[in-house]
């Protein structure tokens, strides 16, 4: 799987290799051989486009941490990248508020819906459900027969009806399904071609009686970035909910895994890696990922080193505040890190119990960017020893920094308390969880 991919990025990646920074030079020869491999693996143009600018954008503006070599920061980088075109995390299966669940099975002719019907049947049984197949493919003959095989290995029940059109028997399978409580109904449907208007019509119609709760696009992995247009085709008819990447155990390039999320915007859900009933994997970006770039040890490696890193620095902050030597010159670099990461609301958010707290309390960044220019404006003596700030330097400060004198006097007095507060914190005074209720009171003030 990925074969060419995988070793095409390698290539790219060693020219990183022996290099102590990335820099915008080095960088850029790597990234064109990137491009190069995402291209040549029929990536579509859109994601291989955003791939490139995001990886440039996380490798230039990171720093190489600790023990990392920028050849293994690039990895994890790039790791990320995957990641987050792929759609972040897994996205799970419908389900139904009021059994039966019910799924629709859609895609191109011989792209291994039947297969993945009767795979995804296989697979809620073993988790203790009560699927349903539906033969709604009366136009190839012998393909009831190749479901009802397929069922009968797994011990599923077929619902079939002679002779009659798929829509009547979609809808025929509901009221079957409900009188013998099955939790699942999967309808696998013919197989069609996005030109052929006629059958796109029958399929939206049965769409239209039955109102699944899914509805999958089973796309041959094989078929590169023209599964991006097949699938859009086929989602502006039917409205899909979601994907599922077949064959991947040929030598797929890697292109329709790549391009779909991001272009067509549905999630895949699954992937179908070979003929027998149990190679279906519920789709984890992360896994994937790593099979493309198959260096998942450096990816952990590099995880676990930033890890300490940052652990490191936070250690040494601690030690700052305890012996009381927690400055503008620390708060400037938090209060960056905080910002760098994302909302303050977002962050806070995080922490357990926090959420609830904060409900009520108006975080604005804008105040932060404020607090960001007073402390630009104090000189480095001022910002290491704060104490010194006294009335003449105080009116500086607010006029370089385009604020009041009351501003700056909030400002060192919060400063103030909030070095007491966090030396309660570390030396154990106040427990983290009294933080939320101290925060509010000291923010309503
Ligand atoms: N190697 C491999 N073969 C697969 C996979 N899924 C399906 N196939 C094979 O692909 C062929 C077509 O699969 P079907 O499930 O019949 O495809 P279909 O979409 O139902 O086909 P139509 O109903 O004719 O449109 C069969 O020979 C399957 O065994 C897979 O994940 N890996
Ligand atoms: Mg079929």
């Amino acid at each position: 799987m990925f074969e060419s991919l995988q070793s095409r990025l390698e290539e790219a990646i060693k020219r990183l290799r022996g290099q102590a920074r990335i820099t915008e030079d080095n960088i850029s020869d790597a990234l064109v051989e990137v491009r190069r491999a995402l291209l040549d693996a029929d990536v579509h143009l859109d994601v291989v486009r955003r791939f490139i600018e995001d990886v440039k954008a996380k490798a230039v503006g990171t720093e190489v941490k600790g023990k990392v070599l920028p050849e293994q920061l690039i990895v994890k980088i790039i790791h990320d990248e995957l990641v987050s075109i792929m759609g972040t995390s897994k996205s799970d299966l419908v389900q139904a508020p009021q059994p039966p669940t019910i799924i629709m099975v859609v895609g191109l002719q011989g792209s291994g819906k039947t297969t993945f019907a009767a795979k995804l049947a296989a697979h809620l049984r073993k988790k203790g459900q009560q699927p349903l197949l539906v033969a709604a493919d009366v136009y190839r003959p012998a393909a009831i027969e190749q479901l009802k095989v397929l069922a009968a290995s797994i011990s599923v029940p077929v619902f079939s009806m002679e002779g009659a059109d798929p829509v009547n028997i979609a809808r025929e399978s509901l009221q079957y399904a409900r009188k013998f409580a099955r939790t699942h109904i999967i309808v696998d449907t013919a197989g069609r071609l996005a030109i052929d208007e006629a059958m796109m019509q029958e399929v939206a119609t049965i769409r239209q009686v039955i109102s699944p709760h899914e509805v999958l696009f089973v796309c041959d992995a094989m078929t590169g970035q023209d599964a991006v247009t097949t699938a859009r085709t086929f989602d502006e008819r039917v409205s899909l909910t979601g994907v599922v990447l077949s064959k991947l155990d040929g030598d797929a390039r890697g292109g329709a895994a790549l391009s779909l999320r991001y272009v067509v915007g549905k999630p895949i859900k699954f992937v179908s890696t070979g003929e027998k009933l149990d190679a279906l994997e519920v789709f984890h970006p992360d896994r994937i990922a790593s099979r493309i770039l198959g260096m998942g040890d450096i990816v952990s490696f590099v995880e676990r080193a930033q890890q300490e890193f940052d652990e490191a620095k936070a250690a040494a902050l601690e030690e700052k505040i305890r012996k009381r030597e927690f400055n503008f010159e620390d708060f400037l670099d938090q209060l960056r890190m905080v910002r760098r990461m994302g909302s303050i609301r977002e962050l806070l958010g995080m922490l357990p119990g926090m959420d609830k707290a904060l409900r009520n309390i108006e975080l604005d960044d804008r105040a932060f960017t404020k607090i960001e220019a007073m402390i630009l404006s104090m000189t480095p003596q001022e910002r290491r020893n704060p104490r010194i700030i006294n009335g003449s330097r105080r009116l500086r400060i607010a006029r370089g920094s385009g604020t009041t004198i009351q501003d700056v006097n909030r400002l060192l007095k919060q400063f103030d308390e909030m070095q007491k507060l966090m030396r309660a914190v570390t030396t154990g005074k106040v427990k983290l969880r009294n933080l939320p209720a101290m925060i509010g009171t000291s923010q309503k003030r």
